[in-house]
């Protein structure tokens, strides 16, 4: 059997280390969360920040050819209110350079149990020291929700912030287990971004999908330490808190997917077919679908440098 040998991937015996181990691999499964190792050096952490006060002044590397429907793009005509800004992988190359770390992409493989993770989305997020500002608040969702124009249920994000990131930050909060629920008959207002929709809906949604599957709401605030980071399933319920610490609470949402996810055409009762943002920027396969694996949008974090070239996919990393 030829092997594909993919350098660029293998981690060093350090590394290694701070992958999660089969006990880390069980509890993810089991409560849809897992605050890493440290991944990342202080010096890495602080070259995030300052890349990220250069993307705010302004600097890109490139922009996006066009200009997707739903994308999070604050600038500072939006003022003091909670910031998003989508697409920063692609844009920025200081800040893509530091998520292109491997080791990010082999922990998320570990998790997910497969042997690719591709990058999906990453968000640059700023929440003001603000403790009254409403946008600061992330009401309670989950990701699979706005993806649902992917096949895949293994996706997964890695939430990483700049700093000690802990409860008086207004840290992202888990609720445990959430991710093995059976969700209630959903509706269409579920694939629209937590932004547009009233705290309040979604509070009473959580607790009626606690109810319905006879479990007890379980509220875990990630508290990670500078250079950790905390990793979520894509159908874990999470929100978090306002930022009353007095300082700036900066992270990025590093959305992944596996090797397998793959674009499908999700239909709204409406008849309308729902749109992620990337549809109008990646590349489209043979039959016409948007291709999740494009490589300028969607670039391979990390795949198992064993894996052979006939597809065969040995779950070792
Ligand atoms: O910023 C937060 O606290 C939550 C971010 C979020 O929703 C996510 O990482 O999926
Ligand atoms: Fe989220």
């Amino acid at each position: 059997m030829s092997l594909s040998v993919t350098p660029q991937f293998a981690l060093t015996d350090d590394e290694r280390a701070l992958l999660p181990s089969d006990a880390d691999v069980e509890s993810y499964a089991e409560h849809g969360w897992y605050l890493s190792k440290r991944l990342f050096t202080d010096d890495e952490v602080d070259e995030l920040l300052a890349a990220s006060e250069r993307y705010y002044a302004g600097e890109r590397d490139r922009g996006l050819p066009v200009r997707p429907p739903k994308l999070a793009y604050w600038d500072p005509s939006k003022g003091e209110v909670q910031r998003h800004n989508d697409y920063v992988h692609y844009e920025h190359d200081g800040l893509a350079r530091l998520l292109r770390k491997p080791l990010i992409g082999a922990v998320a493989a570990a998790l997910a149990r497969t042997d690719e993770i591709r990058v999906f989305q990453s968000t640059l997020i700023y929440k003001p020291p603000i403790a009254a500002e409403p946008t600061n608040v992330v009401p309670w969702h989950f990701d699979k929700h706005y993806w649902s124009t992917c096949t895949s249920d293994r996706m997964l994000t890695a939430f990483i912030p700049f700093h000690d990131c802990g409860e008086e930050m207004g840290t992202i909060t888990m609720v445990d287990g959430s991710h093995r629920w059976r969700e209630i008959g959903r509706d269409d207002s579920m694939t629209r971004h937590f932004a547009e929709r009233e705290a309040r809906d979604l509070d009473r949604l959580l607790a009626d999908n606690a109810a319905y599957n006879g479990a007890e709401v379980v509220k875990v605030p990630m508290i990670i330490p500078k250079g950790h980071m905390s990793f979520h399933h894509c159908r874990t319920y999470h929100g978090s808190p306002s930022n009353r610490s007095g300082l700036p609470r900066r992270t990025i949402s590093f959305h992944l997917q596996d090797g397998q996810n793959a674009y499908r055409k999700f239909v709204l009762s409406t008849g309308e077919v729902l749109a992620y943002n990337h549809d109008v920027l990646v590349r489209l396969l043979a039959d016409g679908r948007p291709d999740y694996s494009d490589p300028e949008f969607c670039p391979v974090l990390w795949r198992n440098p064993r894996r052979p070239a006939d597809g065969h996919h040995p779950q070792e990393v």
